[in-house]
């Protein structure tokens, strides 16, 4: 972990330096690769939130047009703005939004269906009965309206509680359990070609809260709720990004669904300095690299783009500077972190597959995916052949003097250079064909050997 902050240091440290450059040289802002071409590259999406007034700042609406392949309307597509009377819908706005995207070629996210915030009191006092019926009206027609020009819906937003269980809103309150599952039926019956989010905060890293999300997408899928994504919003503080960011997202993703960051922005006790902007940029780094490190996560937007079009300052007094581009839309060190990240961040290409010449009822295939000073991050991809595997165990040797310091959907055992993992509660059973991974992270010198993994079934 030291190293890691090390390795990201000395990232900063000359992406500090290209700002004091910039300062100096002065060149365009428009210099960079902007940030929807490096995502895209690495087979992601940038993003950011536009409000129907953001397009009022023309400099900043071009600044969005440049970096971001994707925006999310930040409130012309919720309920208030959208059904402000019951049967009465509003969709100029929201089309404004959209209308701006496609004339700068982005893509629209839709945000959001059902949330118990800016949803308008005729639909709060309603009976269960009315609710329900209201609730997939909404849906039907909101999502009607926008099909074919929204590609992915936050269906519901922000339904659990911190401790894990269900936030006591008005939909729980009235519809029980029930309603988040019902609301996604109803969104893809309206728009079968979106893909339907579940979208919270404080659910970036491994918690209570992020395990209550968990477990009812695994329900979901299990009980063949149709769920296609997770969002996870990463509204987030300097210096806090959870150590599990990158855990989190791989065994969301392992239940077989996309995970997007949402609403990203870190914000700090104004005013910034260039430490607290440095450690930002760390942290967005983090961020970044906690996407790329797993495939499904499919893409990254940040809840508005420059400091000036936050919601950080009006809702948390003294802080702020949240977003990677200043009150001028001149370029932090925030910026130039995620674009490095995007530019040089993802999985590496040192692969090692094993061979099955005696079947042992699966293989695995070992994957180095960052390397760093003093240390680096691996994955381990398990496959059962033809028939179902039911418990698993990989071993290998390091010769280099590797070491495991944490891992993540294995329970991993070593001694000496030995290391021996084991399936997780959660990931022993794999079908006939398929796969599951499991990873970690460990420490290393400057020779790091990809080891050849054995895989044995139970
Ligand atoms: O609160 C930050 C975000 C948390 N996750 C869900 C997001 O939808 C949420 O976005 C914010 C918007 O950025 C704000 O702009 O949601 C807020 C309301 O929950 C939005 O603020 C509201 C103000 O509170 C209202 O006074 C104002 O009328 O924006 C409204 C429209 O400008």
């Amino acid at each position: 972990m030291i190293s890691t902050s090390s390795r990201i240091g000395a990232a900063v440290a000359a992406a500090v330096s290209v700002v004091a450059l910039t300062v100096v040289l002065a060149p365009p802002a428009s210099a960079a690769t902007p940030l929807r071409d490096l995502a895209a590259a690495k087979g992601r999406y940038f993003g950011n939130a536009m409000t129907a007034g953001d397009f009022n700042d023309a400099g900043y609406r071009s600044l969005s047009a440049r970096e971001a392949g994707v925006v999310t309307p930040g409130n012309e597509m919720k309920w208030d703005a959208t059904e402000p009377n019951r049967g009465t819908f509003a969709f100029a706005r929201g089309d404004q939004v959209v209308a701006g995207a496609v004339a700068a070629g982005q893509k629209v996210r839709g945000h959001t269906l059902v949330w118990h915030n800016q949803t308008p009191t005729w639909a709060s006092n309603l009976s269960a009965t009315e609710l329900r019926s209201a609730m997939v009206n909404h849906i039907t027609t909101v999502m009607g309206h926008y099909k074919g020009k929204v590609f992915a819906w936050d269906v519901v937003n922000e339904a659990f509680a911190e401790n894990g269980t269900r936030r006591q809103s008005f939909w729980q309150q009235k519809l029980g359990d029930g309603f988040i599952a019902d609301a996604f039926r109803a969104a893809r019956a309206a728009d079968p070609t979106a893909k339907l989010y579940y979208n919270d905060y404080n659910t970036d890293g491994v918690g209570a809260k992020s395990d209550g999300v968990y477990n009812m997408v695994k329900a979901f899928k299990q009980q063949g709720v149709p769920i296609d994504g997770v969002g996870l919003q990463a509204h987030l503080v300097v210096g806090q990004v959870p150590s599990t960011m990158q855990q989190n997202i791989q065994r969301l993703a392992d239940l077989g669904v996309d995970v997007a960051v949402t609403e990203l922005d870190i914000r700090m006790k104004t005013p910034s300095d260039s430490s607290k902007l440095a450690q930002q940029a760390q942290d967005y780094t983090k961020v970044v690299n906690a996407c790329l490190a797993v495939t499904r996560c499919v893409g990254i937007t940040t809840w508005g783009l420059s400091d000036n079009h936050s919601w950080i300052p009006g809702v948390f007094p003294g802080e702020g500077a949240a977003l990677p581009f200043d009150n001028n839309l001149q370029p932090k060190p925030a910026y130039n972190a995620m674009s490095a990240a995007f530019g040089t961040g993802g999985p590496t290409t040192t692969t090692t597959t094993t061979t099955d010449p005696q079947p042992t009822g699966c293989t695995a295939a070992y994957r180095v995916t960052g390397q760093w000073q003093g240390g680096f991050q691996a994955e381990v991809e398990v496959s059962a052949g033809s028939t179902p595997v039911t418990g698993w165990t990989v071993t290998w040797s390091f010769v280099n003097g590797q070491s495991v310091s944490s891992s993540w959907n294995a329970v991993v055992t070593t001694s000496g250079g030995a290391v021996s993992a084991r399936n997780a509660d959660h990931n022993g059973s794999i079908a006939a064909g398929s796969s599951t991974t499991f990873g970690f992270v460990g420490t290393s010198g400057s020779t790091n050997s990809a080891p050849s993994p054995t895989c044995r079934a139970a």
